[in-house]
């Protein structure tokens, strides 16, 4: 079956679940304009989650999903909250969803995890998820180790069930490569930061726009848990503490706050402006529609 079919949507496109960005208003508007709509519940507490599902539901009648980022202390509860309010599709990230699967599954979810490596993407595929998200470190935020072009054709090779390529990903040449490695969708999240309707400051959107190539950095590997994010004056210092020896806690108060910075004051000087390596193909604001249809019409004209 088509992943258009089984997620019941237009374009065979996922929205990444931005986590302090996808709101529940924004994966409404996402699922109307043709892709599936993720509310990224990442910084959430478990009660918000509920209210921006509603919120998504009053606003769109189309399915959408939620993404539960694993290291939030409320994931538990959030996982029985998607459940509850009847939400079509759950993606996870930065963990292991492995012990919610079948309660999921039960409740008639459709589950994505994403995975960054082969090893999780068969654990999880043995135990019945409806497909895995292979994201490559070009993505923004979190991230693994491999790129998309490295990971995805190695984990369509290991598991039986559809895969979606994330990571490096915002045109239509990106999205037919992706096929050709043995996706049968993608998951996109930069290029949908520098949309109309997107509910992060201007001034975040501004300096995608501005990125080029080489615009982002990661920070935090020596933490354990490296975050893209496009440089600026506190990416470099967090790189310059971390190559200094600063320990875990030291980092972690340094960067308190950071995205809130980014996305609500639009401090792109001190914030955590988390995107991938595509900023710099990313040109100008536009609605989301716009950015679909034109990522898929490329696409097409290359099948
Ligand atoms: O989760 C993401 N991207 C994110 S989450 C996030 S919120 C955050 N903020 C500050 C610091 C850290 C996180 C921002 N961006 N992408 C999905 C993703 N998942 N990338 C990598 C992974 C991953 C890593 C390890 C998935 C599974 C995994 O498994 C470990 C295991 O137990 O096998």
């Amino acid at each position: 079956m088509k992943i258009n079919e089984l997620l019941e949507i237009e374009f065979p496109i996922l929205q990444g679940g931005m986590a302090n960005i996808a709101t529940g208003e924004f994966a409404a508007a996402v699922s109307e304009a043709g892709a599936l709509g993720i509310i990224g519940a990442g910084g959430m507490k478990a009660e918000d989650l509920r209210a921006q599902i509603r919120i998504c539901k009053s606003l769109t009648k189309k399915p959408f999903g939620v993404n539960i980022m694993l290291m939030n202390p409320d994931a538990e509860k959030m996982a029985k909250i998607v459940t509850e309010e009847h939400v079509s599709v759950v993606t996870t990230g930065a963990g292991n969803p492995g012990k919610y699967v079948e309660t999921w599954k039960s409740a008639g979810t459709k589950v994505f995890p994403v995975v960054s490596s082969v090893a999780l993407a068969k654990r999880l595929s043995a135990l019945g998820v409806d497909g895995v998200i292979a994201e490559g470190c070009e993505s923004g935020g979190h991230i693994g180790e491999l790129t998309t072009m490295a990971l995805v054709p190695q984990v369509c090779d290991a598991v039986d069930v559809p895969v979606i390529a994330a990571g490096g990903i915002a045109c239509g040449r990106q999205m037919a490569a992706a096929f050709v490695l043995g996706a049968c969708g993608v998951q996109i999240g930069t290029c949908l930061l520098a949309s109309c309707e997107c509910p992060i400051h201007q001034n975040y959107k501004e300096a995608i726009v501005k990125a080029g190539d080489n615009g982002t950095m990661v920070t935090g590997r020596s933490t354990g848990a490296p975050v893209r994010s496009l440089k600026n004056p506190m990416t470099r210092e967090y790189l310059k503490r971390e190559q200094q020896g600063a320990d875990k806690m030291e980092l972690e108060k340094f960067t308190l706050g950071s995205l809130r910075k980014a996305v609500v004051d639009g401090d792109v000087k001190n914030g955590s402006l988390m995107a991938g390596q595509v900023s710099g193909m990313v040109k100008e604001i536009r609605p989301i529609r716009e950015i679909l249809t034109e990522m898929v019409r490329e696409y097409e004209a290359l099948r």
